[in-house]
């Protein structure tokens, strides 16, 4: 009897100790200690053996029946282990491996040279004014000195609405339209982005919808060299310091005297080359005196306030700083164009 269940111990532990799961070593229990099972059995025929033998194999078999139980439970504790490990050891993760980069897009080059514009102005004390694009005639250009049938409205080439509205041509009438806010007081400093329309043909320097930003100073005392010393501001900030600017006499109906700003060329520095067309300059933008005229249409007394302005077009600047050869660019949506302005 004690070697039959010597035996069985045995057999217990071998098939213990090669189960792999956890039905495995259930099966084993199950085989061995369950109801029907051999030591149970050995446990039911106690009666047939002498009194001596009884308590001896009584307490063998209880004796075995624990060490199986506790073989079982450890076995069980160590194919847990194993079952985490393996699965630990299938999720590492090789930080070795290169990255997968994410796609990030960037701004559009046109509104980063707007936004750079923007903050220059704004650390010279000006503030941002908006104004519809859909604009009246008057604002676009009777208010400006420009009365219907004048023969300057011919410079630029509109597309009208109706006979008084029409897509504006720049952005010259939020100059008129924030004057006559501040109802005759000055200090009016604003600069003024946006879109603008004209039926010019389009090509590498022209586009029949372009962006403008308008500057207007209008106080006690402004001066055009106070003209002058802005833009010469602007001009180095935008081009380096070392770019001279130049003021040519030209005419637009609302400023008086009109001038033109030319910047020395950033391509040979002024020697003459084919970016500048061997002048040596390039022009950026329109300025001048605000016209006496348009003060007073816009309810300033033109004997007490004076001002300048100025309009800019920042696909020009921008073709100028990044030396891009063609204006469409802009405005065709190429990835592969556009993925070249990210910003560090
Ligand atoms: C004007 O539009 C005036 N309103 C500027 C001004 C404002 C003068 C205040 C005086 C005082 P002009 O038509 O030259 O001026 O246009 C100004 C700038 O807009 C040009 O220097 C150029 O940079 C840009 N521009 C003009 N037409 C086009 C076009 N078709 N495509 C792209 N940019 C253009
Ligand atoms: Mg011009």
């Amino acid at each position: 009897m004690k070697e039959k269940l010597l035996a069985l111990k045995e057999e217990a532990f071998a098939l213990i100790e090669n189960a792999s799961d956890k039905k495995g070593l259930q099966d084993v229990k199950v085989k061995y200690l369950g109801k029907k099972g051999p030591i149970t059995e050995v446990l039911r025929g106690m009666g047939k053996l002498s009194k001596d033998e009884r308590p001896v194999i009584g307490a063998l078999a209880n004796e075995i029946r624990q060490a199986i139980e506790l073989v079982i439970e450890q076995k069980q504790t160590k194919l847990q282990e194993e079952l985490i490990q393996a699965q630990l050891e299938s999720e590492t993760i090789d930080v070795t491996l290169p990255g997968k980069s994410i796609k990030t897009g960037n701004a559009h080059p046109l509104t980063s040279i707007i936004e750079e514009i923007e903050d220059l102005f704004i650390g010279l004390g000006f503030s941002i004014a908006e104004g519809p694009e859909v604009e009246q005639d008057y604002y676009n250009f009777e208010a400006l000195n420009l009365p219907k049938d004048h023969p300057a409205r011919d410079m630029q080439d509109s597309f009208y609405i109706t006979n008084e509205i029409l897509l504006r041509t720049h952005t010259s009438p939020v100059q008129v339209r924030t004057m006559k806010k501040h109802q005759g007081k000055g200090p009016v400093k604003i600069i003024c982005p946006g879109k603008v329309y004209r039926r010019d043909t389009d090509d590498a320097t022209h586009s029949h919808q372009f962006m403008q930003i308008e500057g207007l100073y209008v106080d006690k005392k402004v001066r055009l060299s106070d003209l002058k010393g802005i833009l010469t501001v602007f001009a180095k900030k935008m081009f380096g310091e070392d770019r001279d600017i130049r003021l040519r006499p030209s005419f637009f109906p609302f400023t008086e005297p009109s001038v033109e700003m030319d910047i020395s060329c950033f391509k040979c520095g002024g020697h003459g080359c084919s970016v500048c067309k061997h002048t040596g300059w390039i022009e950026i933008l329109g300025s001048g005196m605000v016209h006496p005229n348009v003060l007073e249409m816009a309810g300033f007394d033109s004997t007490v306030y004076s001002g300048f302005a100025f309009g800019m077009g920042p696909e020009r600047i921008a073709m100028l700083k990044y030396g891009i050869d063609d204006i469409r660019h802009f405005y065709t949506d190429d990835v592969r164009f556009l993925e070249q302005f990210k910003r560090a």
